[in-house]
């Protein structure tokens, strides 16, 4: 059994945010109908497309278990029959530009008066305030959200990270806030609400910043690289890859970084371990030297130890390095390529990462579901075509006979 089998999700959403939470929840078990508009479908089935005419992995890596459904919702047979299904649905979920559901004449009463039941769930680049009716696509959260002002190096621009932390990490807000009111549900019998903003979802991801910023009235961030030499302005400043934690770290070259652009390791030094990466770097005269032997002697050339600590990685791959300082406790993590990523045999044991097969792309890879249940086991199957499953669900959900289908489809409604 899985773990939400029996919740069904009348899934509206779209892009990224949305579906990557949805998405989830299909993982998790619960019957995911993604609602489609025909002949089109999500938009990004189309977008950055590898192979002519098929799904693009946009949308393949976000739809997995999912069934589709064409539906005018703005034609009166589609409203008709959208009210059906919210009618047998436990969760609607939609990530439209603010006020787009409404407009379709679906607003949160009406939705409640349909079914009480109902756990309607958005997400939306902002909550209430002066950007709330703005469309926001993840860049523009990572920017309002506080990541893009704190990424980066202190000479240079905001810098936006290949994470996609206002998407995927709503996406995931999203999925804990639906499965919360579904569990408050058991206890009140009634839906709720559940509304997630980008914006916040970052913010919370930047938490460790507005820490820093509030740090900074009492005194320089003294684990910052701008910490001694450089300068503070009046908000948290760019880090570079300075640990957000208080133990010092940062990105150093290995064997072959000239021609290998990810020959690199991350090496924290902290006081419980740096009698052991002194002396595996060949630096055991750190040790007597009060200029070295304290974290205090060390903080103001954190950039200098750190050279010398590059002195001796620059002569390893980050794999030696890996295998020696880890028995020492000395943390690291060497920094991994997507393709290293993809061939990783652990990776794959483990199904996050997933090999999956689609009719018309053939194989893929895809990343699977990151949190396991040992008693729920995740099996990705692929992402439906668009509309695959528009006949089967008005079927077996709504009852409708195959001619009433038949005459939806010739006027445009599914
Ligand atoms: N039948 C009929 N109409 C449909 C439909 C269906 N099945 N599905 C969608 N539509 C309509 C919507 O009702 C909307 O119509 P109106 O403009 O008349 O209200 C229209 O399609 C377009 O929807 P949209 O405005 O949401 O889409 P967009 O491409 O213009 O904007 C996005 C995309 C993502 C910027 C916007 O949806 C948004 O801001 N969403 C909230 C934030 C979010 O999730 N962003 C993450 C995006 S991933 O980076």
């Amino acid at each position: 059994m899985k773990a939400l089998e029996g919740v069904r999700v009348l899934d509206m959403t779209h892009v990224q945010s949305g579906p990557t939470g949805t998405q989830l929840l299909a993982w998790f078990g619960a019957d995911v109908i993604k609602v489609e508009r025909p002949g089109s479908g999500d938009a990004t089935r189309g977008q950055l497309r590898d192979i002519p005419e098929v799904d693009s992995l946009y949308f393949t890596m976000l739809n997995h278990n999912k069934r589709s459904i064409t539906l005018n919702t703005k034609s009166q047979k589609g409203q008709e029959i959208f009210s059906e299904l919210i009618e047998s649905c436990d969760v609607l979920a939609e990530n439209f530009a603010p006020g787009a559901l409404d407009r379709m004449g679906f607003s949160w009463q009406r939705i409640q008066e349909i079914n009480p039941r109902i756990i309607y769930a958005s997400v939306k680049g902002f909550g209430p305030g002066p950007y709330q009716d703005c469309k926001v696509y993840e860049n523009v959260a990572q920017c309002t959200g506080g990541e893009a002002s704190t990424t980066g190096f202190d000479d240079g621009p905001p810098t936006i990270t290949g994470a996609q932390i206002g998407d995927s990490g709503t996406g995931l807000n999203m999925a804990l806030g639906i499965v919360t009111a579904l569990f408050q549900r058991e206890k009140t019998g009634r839906g709720q609400r559940v509304e997630c903003a980008m914006q916040d979802g970052v913010l919370n991801l930047c938490r460790v910043k507005l820490r820093d910023q509030q740090r900074l009235s009492r005194g320089p961030l003294t684990e910052y690289p701008q910490y001694p030499n450089g300068e503070f302005g009046d908000a948290t400043p760019r880090a570079g890859n300075a640990s957000g934690g208080g133990q010092p770290g940062w990105v150093v070259k290995c064997r072959g970084w000239e021609s290998d652009p990810n020959s690199y390791i991350y090496v924290i030094a902290q006081a419980a371990s740096f009698e052991h990466l002194a002396c595996a770097i060949g630096r055991e005269d750190w040790l007597e030297d009060p200029e070295w032997n304290t974290p205090k002697a060390r903080l103001p050339k954190l950039g200098q130890m750190f050279d010398e600590i590059e002195k001796w990685t620059t002569t390893l791959t980050k794999f030696e390095i890996m295998a020696i300082l880890n028995p020492l406790d000395v943390p690291c993590g060497p920094v991994l390529s997507m393709k290293e990523l993809a061939d990783e045999p652990s990776l794959r044991a483990t199904g996050t990462v997933v090999e999956v097969d689609h009719p018309a792309r053939g194989k893929y890879l895809t990343v699977g579901n990151p949190i396991k249940l040992s008693e729920s086991a995740t099996t990705v199957t692929r992402s439906p075509l668009l509309g695959e499953h528009t006949d089967e669900i008005l079927r077996e959900i709504l009852g409708l006979a195959n001619d009433q289908i038949a005459a939806m489809r010739s006027e445009g409604a599914v």
